[in-house]
């Protein structure tokens, strides 16, 4: 009786089985078979489906991710929607491998980044302005510090460089060199740029400066550059990795004295909200950044609303 019942249960379960693996089957073919044939409209595709609706994300405390997140709030299209939070190795590894196989994928994004030059890439539309328009890199320093070691924060007052100075020594830490290598060779190349940040400056001995920054790719490439340009004149540095908030509490409080990261005004615009008034802003080291939603320029979709809420 009891072998009887289990072994109609073992048919069931078999048959309930076979039934889904052709349902899934004939989903994916048909899925596959619209990515395809796009000459129906990017209506047509569904990537979400194929994404399984997730965003590829990079670190928790990333603006970048507060604001794809929002998005996913704000764009009634992304109902359902998920981004998923790693970290900017990690993003960067999965888009190389979607690149390499033309599958989708949709990146938490931003520039200056050498993912541009290296891979043919585009910013989703974003009509409903969730990331927000261009933005520049700040520099903030401690308060105190013009006070205190006066030739640190001339020279990290005029730090001004331009995305393709950036850009070419994210690209040699993309391409394997370690970052204090990239950021030695940028600074022998540029002379004339970086005499132009410790012009008016005399060389010190010794005076420690200690620089605060997030591992992401911009700010590794920025704090390595400027951290070797102050040791240079004398400074001795220290480069400290902290998550974003962190970064921004330890320069209110004085534990930092520095930092070159501050996106603004949108993607850090709640930590300048916590910890603005505690810090003194430099202003812009760099103009033009951007952050956004960055897929491979092979799909076949322009914008935000493109993407289809997930059943
Ligand atoms: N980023 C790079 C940071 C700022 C610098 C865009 C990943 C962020 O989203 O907070």
């Amino acid at each position: 009786m009891f072998k009887l019942q289990w072994k109609h249960l073992g048919l069931a379960l078999a048959l309930m089985l076979t039934l889904l693996i052709a349902a899934c089957g004939s989903e994916e073919e048909g899925s596959s078979s619209s990515a395809e044939g796009n000459d129906e409209g990017s209506e047509e595709v569904n990537y979400g489906e194929e994404l399984g609706y997730e965003i590829t994300g990079i670190e928790p405390g990333a603006g970048v991710v507060a604001a794809a997140e929002e998005t996913t709030e704000t764009y009634e299209n992304l109902e359902g929607w998920e981004v998923v939070t790693s970290s900017s190795g990690a993003m960067a590894t999965a888009l190389g491998e979607a690149i390499d196989n033309e599958e989708p994928i949709i990146v938490t994004g931003w520039s200056p980044h050498w993912k541009f030059q290296k891979y043919d890439l585009k910013y989703l539309e974003d009509p409903e302005g969730v990331f927000g328009e261009a933005e520049t890199i700040n520099t903030m320093v401690r308060q105190g510090l013009q006070d205190e070691k006066p030739e640190a924060y001339k020279i990290l007052d005029q730090f001004q460089w331009e995305s393709a100075d950036i850009e070419s020594v994210m690209l040699e830490v993309s391409n394997g060199t370690a970052v204090e290598e990239a950021a030695a060779a940028w600074i022998e190349e540029n002379s004339d740029k970086v005499a132009e940040w410790t012009d008016g400056t005399e060389a010190v001995d010794g005076t420690e400066i200690e620089l605060a920054y997030v591992e992401w790719d911009t700010e590794l490439a920025s704090t390595n550059v400027i951290g070797q340009v102050l040791e240079a004149q004398g400074f001795d540095v220290t480069i400290t990795p902290l998550d974003n908030a962190v970064m921004w509490q330890a320069v209110a409080e004085g534990q930092a004295d520095a930092m070159v990261a501050a996106w603004l005004p949108g993607t850090h615009a709640s930590q300048f909200e916590t910890y603005g008034e505690d810090v003194e802003d430099l202003g812009p080291n760099l103009e033009g950044a951007k952050i956004g939603l960055v897929v491979p320029a092979y799909m076949d979709i322009e914008s935000i609303e493109d993407l289809t809420p997930a059943e």
